[in-house]
C-alpha cells in the first residue's frame, strides 16, 4: 500500500475552475480591498476557505434527493434520518435544524442562564457567541500540549482533566448547565480527542451531576484517528467506535455540513425526556415542525445516506491521508504548521512562517492575500484578524496564542494534484518571503470583524 493511496472514488461529474492571471488577480484583490471573503467565488481556483457545506455529494445522494418526501409532518424522509441518526450517535431523542449553530442556539438558550459557564476543550466560534448571546461564559481547557504547535502529541483535542476540575471546583456545578467536547477540535487545530478522555470528562461531570454534550461536527475522522493512535480500537469499526463515544454523553449538537457529507443540515440529540419536550417546542417556534426541522425533505435523505457514507472506512482513511499528504510535503519544503496535520485542515503557522511581520501587522492576513495573489487559493486567517480584542477594562490588545492560516479540504472535492499545487504556490512564497509586508486595516465592524475588514498593504 502506498503511503498516501488515491482518492477511492471517481469523478462523474465536474464542476470547472477558473484560472486567473496574475495581474487580474492583482486587480480583484484591490477590489476586494484584501480581504478574500469579499472575493467572488469564481473568481477563485482552489477554495481552502472551509470544509463545511462544500462537500461533494455522491451519485447516491443525488439519487436520494428525488426520493425527497415533503410531506409538511411524519415525512418517510425523517423516518429514514431517524433510523440513522438512532444507529450511530444512539441518543434517545433528536430534532432535526438547518445547520449546527441552530442546535447550538436551542442548547444554549434552553439550559444556560446569566452568569453560568460552560468548559469545553476550545469552543469553536459560533458555540461561543451563542453560549455568551445568553449570557455564559465560554472556558477553554485543552491541554497545554494543543499550545505549541510542533508538540505531535496523538490526541491534541484533549480536555485538561485537573484544569476540568479545578474549574468545576471554583466555579461551582450548580453555575455549570453542562460540559462539551468539541471532536475533533476545529479551534485547536483539527485534533483529535482520545476515547479514554471523552470517557474521562464523561465521568468527571457526571460525577458532579453535570450533563456532557458533544460537538460532534467532525466525529467520524475523530473515530478513525483512535482507531488509528489509541490502544484497543484497531479492529472496531469506526461505527462501533462512534457509538462508544456518544454512550458517554447525554447528547450532541451537530453541523451535518461537514461529516455528514451535506451542503446544509444539523441536528440536536439528546436523552432527557423533559429537555426534548423543550427543544421540540423551541425548535417550532425557530426552525420548524420537528420532523422536519428547517430542512426540505430531499435535504433529510440526502443527510440519511451522508451518514453512512461518511462512517466509511476506506473512505475516513483516505480522508485523513489526503490531509496528511498536503501537512507532511509542505513539512518537507520548511513551511510550519500546527503538527501533526488534523483531520479536516492543514494549520499553517504564518507567525513562524513570516517571523519578520510582527502580529499587529497580521502575518496571517498578509499569508492569505499572498496565496491569492501567487496561486488563486483562498484560506482562511485565523489569528489576530480574527480573534484579538481589546481588554474590556484596560483596553490592551488580547492576541491568540498564534498567528494561523488554514487551509481546510473540502471532502471529495479536490485530487492529490489540487495539493500538489498548494504547495508549490506555498514553496514560491517561500522563496520570496523575506520581501513580504504586513498588512494594516483600515476600516472594521465592531464584531466578527475578520468577514468584513478593509485592508491595506503596508509594504
Ligand atoms: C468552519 F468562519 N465550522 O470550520 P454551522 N462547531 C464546529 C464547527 O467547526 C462549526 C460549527 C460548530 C465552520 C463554518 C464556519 O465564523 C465561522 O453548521 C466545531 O456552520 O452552523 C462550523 O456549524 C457551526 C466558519 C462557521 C466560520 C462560522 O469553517
Amino acid at each position: 500500500m502506498p503511503e498516501f493511496p488515491p482518492e477511492p472514488f471517481r469523478i462523474k461529474v465536474v464542476e470547472p475552475i477558473k484560472r486567473t492571471t496574475r495581474a487580474q488577480r492583482e486587480r480583484l484583490m484591490r477590489e476586494a480591498k484584501y480581504n478574500v471573503f469579499l472575493l467572488r467565488a469564481e473568481d477563485i481556483f482552489i477554495d481552502l476557505l472551509t470544509d463545511s457545506g462544500t462537500s461533494a455529494m455522491s451519485d447516491t445522494q443525488w439519487a436520494a434527493l428525488m426520493q425527497g418526501d415533503e410531506s409538511y409532518a411524519g415525512a418517510r424522509s425523517y423516518f429514514r434520518l431517524k433510523e440513522q441518526i438512532e444507529r450511530i450517535f444512539c441518543f434517545k431523542h433528536f430534532v432535526p435544524t438547518h445547520q449546527g449553530r441552530a442546535a447550538e442556539n436551542i442548547l444554549c438558550s434552553l439550559l444556560i442562564e446569566p452568569g453560568n459557564a460552560v468548559p469545553n476543550n476550545n469552543h469553536f466560534d459560533t458555540t461561543g457567541a451563542n453560549v455568551r448571546a445568553v449570557g455564559g461564559q465560554p472556558v477553554d481547557l485543552v491541554i497545554d500540549e494543543a499550545k505549541d504547535p510542533a508538540n505531535r502529541h496523538p490526541f491534541k483535542g484533549n480536555i485538561d482533566l485537573g484544569k476540568l476540575e479545578r474549574f468545576i471546583e471554583e466555579t461551582g456545578t450548580e453555575n455549570i448547565p453542562f460540559g462539551m467536547i468539541t471532536i475533533t477540535n476545529n479551534a485547536g487545530g483539527g485534533q483529535p480527542v482520545s476515547m479514554a478522555n471523552i470517557k474521562a470528562v464523561g465521568e468527571m461531570v457526571h460525577r458532579y451531576g453535570i450533563p456532557f454534550f458533544i460537538d460532534a461536527c467532525r466525529y467520524a475522522e475523530n473515530a478513525i484517528f483512535i482507531k488509528q493512535r489509541e490502544a484497543g480500537y484497531a479492529d472496531k469499526t469506526p461505527l462501533e467506535i462512534a457509538q462508544e463515544m456518544f454512550s458517554a454523553a447525554d447528547g450532541c449538537t451537530m453541523s451535518a455540513k461537514k461529516d455528514a457529507l451535506v451542503n446544509i443540515g444539523g441536528f440536536l440529540c439528546m436523552n432527557d425526556d423533559a429537555l426534548f419536550e423543550r427543544a421540540r417546542q423551541a425548535l417550532i417556534l425557530r426552525e420548524g415542525f420537528p420532523t422536519y426541522g428547517g430542512l426540505a425533505g430531499r435535504d433529510l435523505e440526502a443527510l440519511a445516506r451522508g451518514l453512512v457514507e461518511g462512517l466509511d472506512e476506506d473512505y475516513l482513511t483516505y480522508r485523513l491521508n489526503h490531509t496528511a499528504y498536503l501537512g507532511e510535503r509542505l513539512l518537507e519544503i520548511g513551511i510550519p504548521i500546527i503538527e501533526p496535520p488534523g483531520g479536516h485542515a492543514i494549520y499553517v503557522d504564518a507567525g513562524g512562517f513570516l517571523p519578520h511581520i510582527p502580529a499587529e501587522r497580521y502575518p496571517g492576513q498578509a499569508l492569505a492575500i499572498e496565496l491569492y495573489l501567487e496561486g488563486g487559493i483562498r484560506a482562511v486567517e485565523l489569528g489576530s484578524v480574527a480573534f484579538a480584542y481589546p481588554d474590556p477594562t484596560t483596553g490592551e490588545i488580547i492576541r491568540p496564542a498564534l498567528e494561523l492560516v488554514r487551509l481546510a479540504l473540502p471532502r471529495r472535492v479536490y485530487t492529490q494534484s489540487h495539493l500538489d499545487f498548494v504547495v508549490e504556490t506555498l514553496a514560491a512564497i517561500a522563496a520570496r518571503k523575506d520581501s513580504i509586508g504586513g498588512v494594516e486595516i483600515v476600516k472594521e465592524p465592531e464584531l466578527l470583524r475578520h468577514f468584513t475588514a478593509e485592508f491595506a498593504l503596508m509594504g
